[in-house]
Order: structure tokens, then sequence, then C-alpha cells
């Protein structure tokens, strides 16, 4: 089997042990520890369990076992795919602790979303609930199973059928081997994919470690705090910054919210006292509309952090007189780099920027088309690389070409500008991608779908502007007969087996994408084009 590695030079791998950025901490050893610290303290709250760093380490720890018990070997894949369920925590430790290496999918995914993700990381193992959000996903599984010789087990949460049960596995943790190497990959996270499908993003323990630490320090996480997760845990927002896990590192309290809905999230701030709370902006625009209208009293709560995707001054600038609490901007990326406003930033900063890095060794380099850099506040591409931003994807030679300079900067897709005290505005991004509430979807993937339509000549998907999603998915069509209606093409979606955010909101026919008009232009050009005429009329 292939080890999974993320290489930095040496030079610099040095410097960050150096600068103790990296201290040789893993995911095993921090619950550990925790549990060691803090044994009576909540760790976790969901659904009608309250469990404590004690018991979220035993079980976490007898679970592990368990899979190693049927038959799992230290160093395989294990994709996992659960809502916020408290079970998440037991899985996603025990398989560190069995030496196994998780792969986050997102709840929403569907069969090819998943298909992708375990042939791409040759996962041996898949860890699901019988149903998300009403879709029956170990009938997906069993299919899954059946036809991915790799994929020799699925472990089901909640009724199963032919396959296995998560409460039936169980072990001797005395069968879990020693702590891993703090600068072996941890974990596989997802990337939002501008070109395709997902591309794996392979993280240490040292590095993906050293943001919870700054990220817990920053927002002033400690173990008084509890961090409510209203968006799924495996969005690297909500797991890392600092998310359910900085959240652990500082030994505070997880609680999971069952829905994003105010009329749940308020009552469950105010009974489990949540001091923090992080969401995308459109449900931040929620909230506070709902907030203007019911007054809701939410004195625990500290601080609202808003990223995924832009969070326009003028809705920034209502958080704190409608919900009461501090506003902190988020803007990161799975792929390393994560920026923060801070609580010593003045309210125009915190209201207009995306925030400055985590760390005083986060190169930033923003540059033009040709990777020259800009002048001093100028708008350009943001390049960077750091301690925690990787150097390459797990399995994927050409988006490694197209996604990193020769220099290992990674290549974001944003387009930024900076201030002279180093923070950040997003100003835009280079990338096709849709950005529909801080779910990343790429334009050519939909397009192939669209295209795969036996009634579809060709597709064309661009994003547009939208009141509450910040952008939705615009599909223009140009059929081959006469008879296909939008709705046909809405049915189709349906039957591709990917994730229902990931059907366009609005589909537009056209005769002709005026190719000839423009000469022989790239997909890039068209969805170029087709942005400017829908926006400029
Ligand atoms: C504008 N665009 C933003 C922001 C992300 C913390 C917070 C978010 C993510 C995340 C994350 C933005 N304003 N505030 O991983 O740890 C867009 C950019 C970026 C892309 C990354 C974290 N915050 N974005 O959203 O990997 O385009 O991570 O490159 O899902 O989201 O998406 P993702």
């Amino acid at each position: 089997m292939k080890t999974l590695t993320q290489i930095w030079p040496d030079d610099l791998a040095q410097l960050y042990h150096e600068k103790g950025y990296w201290r040789g901490e893993t995911f095993p050893a921090l619950l550990r520890d925790r549990a060691v610290r803090f044994p009576g303290r909540v760790a976790v709250v969901g659904g009608d369990q309250r469990w404590t760093y004690a018991d979220l380490h035993d079980k976490a720890r007898h679970f592990g076992a368990g899979l190693l018990a049927r038959g799992l070997v230290p160093g395989e894949r294990v994709l996992i795919q659960m809502s916020n369920v408290p079970e998440y925590f037991i899985a996603v430790f025990g398989i560190f602790a069995a030496g196994l290496i998780p792969v986050f999918a997102l709840p929403a995914h569907r069969r090819v979303e998943l298909e992708h993700l375990a042939r791409k990381s040759e996962a041996s193992a898949i860890i699901t609930q019988d149903r998300i959000e009403r879709f029956d996903h170990s009938a997906l599984v069993a299919d899954l199973v059946a036809d991915l010789p790799d994929l020799r087990m699925a472990i089901i949460l909640g009724d199963t059928a032919d396959l296995t049960s998560f409460d039936t596995i169980t072990g001797n943790p005395a069968t879990l081997p020693a702590d891993p190497d703090p600068q072996s990959v941890a974990f596989l996270q997802i990337s939002g994919g501008s070109t395709g499908l997902s591309k794996l993003i392979p993280r240490t323990h040292d590095d993906y470690i050293y943001t919870l630490r700054e990220s817990a320090r920053i927002c002033e996480q400690d173990e008084k705090s509890v961090y409510m997760a209203v968006l799924p845990v495996a969005h690297n927002f909500t797991m890392s910054s600092p998310g359910v896990l900085g959240t652990f590192y500082a030994g505070g309290t997880v609680v999971l919210c069952p829905s994003p809905l105010p009329d749940v999230a308020f009552p469950l701030i105010r009974a489990e006292g949540v001091t923090i709370t992080a969401l995308v902006p459109p449900l931040a625009l929620l909230w506070m509309d709902a907030a203007e209208k019911s007054r809701p009293n939410l004195p625990s709560l500290q601080l609202l952090q808003v990223g995924g995707a832009k969070f326009l001054p003028e809705a920034a600038r209502r958080v704190t007189p409608t919900l009461g609490c501090r506003l902190q901007q988020v803007f990161g990326m799975a792929e390393g780099l994560v920026n923060y406003t801070r609580e010593e930033d003045t309210d125009d900063i915190t209201v207009t920027t995306q925030g400055r890095p985590i760390s005083p060794d986060d190169e930033v380099r923003i540059v033009d088309d040709a990777d020259q850099p800009v002048a001093d506040g100028a708008t350009g591409h943001l390049l960077t690389r750091g301690p925690y931003t990787i150097r390459a994807y797990h399995n994927d030679p050409a988006a490694n070409q197209r996604s990193f300079t020769k220099d290992g900067f990674y290549r974001t897709g944003d387009v930024v500008s900076r201030l002279p005290s180093g923070h950040l505005i997003v100003q835009g991004r280079a990338t096709d991608h849709i950005n529909r509430a801080g779910e990343k979807i790429s334009a050519e993937e939909i397009e192939n779908h669209l295209i795969a339509h036996p009634d579809v000549f060709d597709a064309v998907v661009v994003s547009i502007p939208d009141a509450h999603l910040g952008e939705r998915i615009c599909a223009f069509i140009q059929p081959s007969g006469d008879d296909l209606k939008a709705t046909d093409i809405r049915r189709w979606m349906r039957t591709r087996d990917i994730a229902t955010f990931k059907t366009p909101d609005e589909i537009r026919f056209t005769d002709s994408f005026q190719t000839t008009a423009v000469g022989k232009i790239s997909r890039r050009q068209l969805r170029g084009h087709i942005k400017d005429e829908l926006l400029n009329g």
C-alpha cells in the first residue's frame, strides 16, 4: 500500500520545528491528554447524549480496537460520512487511535462523490448512517462495497440490513498501536474542486494541530468554551477554525446543532450556554433577520464567526446590533491558509476585511496573471505557502502541476487585495467554481452531467449573484431537439447520484453559444462571456 506523505523542504520543516509550530502532537495523544486533564468535563453534547472527555476517549479506543479486530490494518483509509451526530467523534478518534486514516466525506454526498473519494483514497472501509436527510445511505454503500474491490467493509450507524452495525464495533484497547509519527498524514480532507470532483488534501498531525492551537488562542477558546457546530462537522471550517477539534484542543464543550434554523439554534444556545459558533453568510443573514423580529436573549454568545464565502460589509455591520455578540470573519481553505479578524481589530477592519493569516510564517504573495507581484494594495491572485498549507494533493499529478508554483506556493484561485496591516480583502475568484452558500461546486462537473443528457447538445454553467445564497448555479443549455424542458433537466440531475446541492438553481435555454462570433475560445472564456452578458445585459 502506498504510504501517504506531505513533504515540506528540509529547511522550512526545520524552521517550523524551531519556531515551535510543529510540536510533535498527534490526535490519539491529544484526546488521551484531555481525558487525563479534564476527565469529567463534557466534551460532546448531541441528541440525548452527553459525554465527558473520559467517556469519549474510552468509547473511541474501544471502537478503534474493534476496527482492527475486524481486519483493518493501520495505514488503511476509512471513508467517513455522517451528519452532526456525537458518534462521529467516536468514529474519527477511533480511526485515529487505530492508526487508520479517515477521509472526510460530506453528508450531502451521494454515490458519485463517495465512489470517487473511495477510489482516489483506496479506502478499505466506509462508515455512514442508515439515513441522512431521509436518503437511504445503507442501500448506497451496499452497492458501493459490491462494486469496489478495495472497499471491504461498510459500517452503518442505525438500522442495517446485511451490513455491519456501528454498535457492534468494539475491541480490546490494548491491541491499539503506538501513537503515529507526528509528521505523518493524519487524514485526507476534501477540496472545493474547481475542475471536477474533489481532490484529496493530506494533512499531517503536526501541521493541523498547529492550526488548532493557534485558532483556539486567536478565538480565545479555553476549557469553559462551548462551541456549537451548525454547519456539517466534516467541513474544514467547522472542523478546525477552531471548530470542533480546536474546541477539544482547548478542553471545551462541543454542542451539535441538529438544524441551522434560528428556532432550533437559538434555544440550544441558551440551554447549553454556547459561547461561540460559526456560520456561512446566508445563515448569518437568516439569523440576523430572525433576531431582528424575535429579539432573542443570547447572553452567553460571545463570538459569531462568519466565513466560507464573502460576507458583505453591510451585512457584517448588523451582527453585533442584532445578535449582541462580536463578529469574526474567517477566510480559510481546506488546503491550509486560514485568516481571522482579531479581537483587537477596529470595527472597520472587522466588517470590511476577511482577516489576516494565523502564522507569522504564512507567506502570502499577490500576483498578476504572469505570476509577478502586484503593487502594494492592488488586487491580484493569492498564492501562499507556510507551516500548514499543503505542498501537493494526494495522488493527483495533473492537479499538482496546475495548483502549485515551482517553489511550492499553493494557487488558491482567490483574487484578493491586502492592507498594509496584512489584512486580506477577498475581491473575487479566478477559478470557475460556484460558491453556493459556502459549498464549492465545479462548473465543469455540472456541465459534464448536463452534456450526458441525450437531448443536450452543449451546456455552460456559471455562477450568478444571489441575495441569499451569495451565488447560485445557472445552467445554459443548448438542446439538440425542440422539446427539452427545465423539469426534464432537473429530473435528469436527480438520477445522476450526486449531491442535491449541485442541481442548477436556474436553467436557461439558448440556440447557440455564439462561439463563432468570438472565435475559438476556451470553456473558461465562454463562461466569462455568458456571465458578462447576463450581468451587463
Ligand atoms: C470569501 N471567500 C471565502 C471568506 C472561504 C475556515 C473558513 C472557511 C473555509 C472554507 C475553511 C471565505 N470570504 N471569508 O476551510 O478553515 C472561499 C475561498 C477559498 C475557499 C475555500 C476554514 N472563506 N472562502 O471555506 O476549502 O474561495 O474552506 O479559497 O471549503 O472558500 O473553501 P473550503
